[in-house]
């Protein structure tokens, strides 16, 4: 059933029938209309949210759940729309960079693209080679690095996690009441139009009581999201630039996959008035932050995401109170 829907979405020849993928902004419009999905409340109003640049107040977050899938949670867009070029550029820029590991494979890319992606690309002045560099550019591998082969994580595999990438998710799991999450592994999937991610579970992690968030960047993906075996009917729903997806509880270990990449998003290219008191945030890059609000700055990054999404998916791999794999 899960390949069947999969399969649906994908094709390549017409346009699929779109009429049952849950939009969460129509839920918001038509609260009466009987939906598969609904908004929810935390009672976490009088928490006194310290600010975080380039997110929205947590007071104007709109929560999400899925009716028949347990767990799976979307906060539609808490980004300003300076935090989401912060964030694309570190995924260009910095995430691919050496000593994170990237899909570039070494018999078609030199050392230079490998370990310094967007520089070399940036660089590149021949159109055909600046285009083949920019579509090989799949994924990048941060913190303990996933083995694509074994599928198991290794203590001798890993670099250091981004630490602005690590408060980022702190902020949600302590918003969604998980207090001791830890940032351990991600995957940055990058998705040119016209690329899929077929199903899969994510089981490597020891640790699956922890959630996983998947935070979208760019055009939008038509997500799947089924059961804990490939015979369940997915749920197909809409992941707009923006959206933290969460996986926990119940659909944590449930099969997953994004079968299109659909051209719905134009991010403004203009510059952006720069945010004040970034001096208390020394975990990000204060200088980037400031730099992609200058149009000028943010122009190839924008030019990337008009016709690209980006996603990435944070998980924690140890157990509560582990200080390495075992
Ligand atoms: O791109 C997405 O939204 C999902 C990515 C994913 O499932 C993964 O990296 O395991």
């Amino acid at each position: 059933m899960f390949k069947t829907v999969f399969k649906q979405y994908k094709v390549k020849s017409t346009s699929p029938d779109l009429s049952e993928v849950v939009s969460f902004d129509e839920i918001d419009d038509n609260p009466e209309k009987d939906s598969k999905a609904q908004r929810i409340s935390f009672n976490n109003e009088d928490t006194n949210w310290s600010e975080f640049p380039g997110l929205k107040s947590p007071r104007a977050w709109r929560t999400f759940v899925l009716k028949s899938h347990p767990g799976l949670l979307v906060i539609r867009n808490p980004f300003t729309d300076h935090g989401q070029r912060y964030w694309i550029a570190r995924c260009l820029r910095d995430y691919p960079r050496a000593p994170n590991i990237v899909n570039l494979n070494e018999r078609l890319f030199d050392d230079s693209v490998r370990c310094d992606w967007w520089k070399e690309l940036q660089e590149c002045k021949d159109p055909s080679e600046r285009h083949r560099i920019k579509a090989a550019m799949r994924w990048t591998t941060l913190g303990y690095h996933h083995d694509w082969d074994t599928k198991i994580y290794n203590e001798h595999s890993k670099s250091p996690f981004p630490e602005d990438l690590s408060r980022l998710c702190q902020l949600f799991s302590s918003y969604l009441g998980y207090q001791d999450f830890r940032s351990e592994a991600a995957i940055v999937n990058y998705y040119p139009l016209g690329s899929s991610l077929s199903g899969h579970t994510d089981h490597s992690e020891p640790n699956h009581l922890a959630p996983l968030f998947s935070f979208s960047f760019g055009q939008t993906a038509i997500f799947l999201i089924g059961g804990r075996t490939l015979e369940e009917k997915p749920t197909a729903i809409y992941l707009e630039s923006g959206d933290v997806l969460v996986m926990s509880g119940e659909s944590r270990l449930c099969y997953h996959a994004v079968p299109r990449i659909i051209q719905t998003t134009n991010m403004s290219t203009d510059s952006l008035p720069n945010e004040s008191k970034l001096e208390n945030f020394k975990f990000l890059d204060i200088d980037l932050f400031e730099q992609v609000a200058d149009s000028n700055y943010w122009q190839p990054f924008c030019s990337y995401i008009a016709d690209s999404r980006i996603n990435i998916n944070v998980r924690q791999v140890l157990k509560p109170g582990d200080l390495k794999l075992n």
